[in-house]
């Protein structure tokens, strides 16, 4: 994006529009987590000896620091884990850097540099999970229509309390039913968000826990937008036994070294279950707004493969 276009692009009301419900996003979530259901925010984490491995191919991004080499954040998944030592129930609004492949500029979901809030609660079970995403869903998008209905309606979205409990379609049956772009068809043809289920263990990180009495089978989950917003989040329970950790890390072709640290802390001092999940905030905004392009909604947007002055 050239620097004109950048300058032009900072006075569009619209631009105006979403950072008002960027804003008012990031107050009910927050407000929701904090005082309805006592988590405790934590700053996010940007530089660290590991990140999420993702299961896509993303260019790594490090800095040098004292002769040391440090990765951006990807996600504070492992962080996330381990806070769970200090903390019950956390949540942050954790910047992420991904350098996506080039083709994904094209999708309106994917930005080089997002902010998700990331959400980790211990001892709980996906079911504990889903249903407090729910939650959270609801109440932002009841306050948005309280508090930003002005700005729906100029926008000509007319935004929807999504009704609970959100509906379930198991990975394998959406594949079997669907085919490999189920994602965006299902997520197209629907009028609610809904949780894609028990996704298949090649599809996702070592850090998704498997369920012990369906192998092959995670206990995860991913929330997908209605009208073919697509992908909210993704989530699940944590796998926190090292033997369990380190079957996970060689069938993803990984080595332990990769993750040094991790493994380390874990051999002194263990994981302990938790259950979380991650909402893309620019994703969220781009779906309360009807957006075209998370870029839409976006202040300073970097796209995959592009070069942005500011
Ligand atoms: N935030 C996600 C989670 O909690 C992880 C991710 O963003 N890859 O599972």
């Amino acid at each position: 994006m050239k620097l004109e276009q950048y300058g032009k692009r900072l006075s569009s009301p619209y631009l105006r529009k979403a950072m008002k419900i960027h804003s008012d996003v990031r107050k009910f979530m927050s407000d929701f987590l904090k005082n309805e259901r006592d988590f405790v925010e934590i700053p996010p984490v940007i530089i660290s000896a590991i990140t999420d491995p993702l299961n896509h191919p993303t260019t790594k991004s490090q800095v040098q620091v004292y002769g040391y080499t440090y990765e951006l954040t990807k996600s504070m998944i492992f962080h996330k884990q381990i806070a769970m030592h200090a903390l019950d129930k956390i949540f942050s609004f954790s910047p992420n850097i991904r350098l996506e492949p080039t083709e994904r500029k094209k999708t309106g979901r994917h930005l080089i540099e997002f902010t998700q809030i990331d959400v980790e609660q211990k001892n709980a079970s996906r079911e504990d999970v889903m249903n407090l995403a729910e939650d959270l869903v609801i109440y932002t998008i009841k306050k948005l229509l309280e508090k930003d209905s002005d700005i729906l309606k100029s926008v000509g979205r007319d935004l929807k309390i999504p009704t609970k409990p959100f509906k379930r379609i198991a990975y394998a049956e959406a594949l079997k039913n669907y085919g490999e772009d189920f994602e965006t068809k299902l997520s197209k043809e629907a009028k609610e968000p809904f949780w894609l289920i028990d996704i298949e263990i090649t599809e996702r990180e070592f850090y998704d826990r498997e369920d012990p009495t369906r192998p092959g089978i995670l206990l995860d989950m991913d929330l997908i937008y209605p009208e073919g917003f697509g992908e909210a989040s993704s989530g699940g329970e944590r796998e926190y036994e090292l033997d369990q950790i380190y079957k996970r890390i060689a069938k993803k072709g990984q080595t332990p070294e990769q993750f040094k640290w991790y493994i380390e802390f874990v051999k002194k001092f263990g994981l302990i279950p938790s259950a979380g999940f991650g909402i893309g905030i620019e994703r969220f905004v781009r779906f309360v707004m009807g957006a075209k392009d998370v870029k839409d909604v976006t202040l300073f947007p970097k796209a995959p493969g592009e070069y942005y002055p500011i």
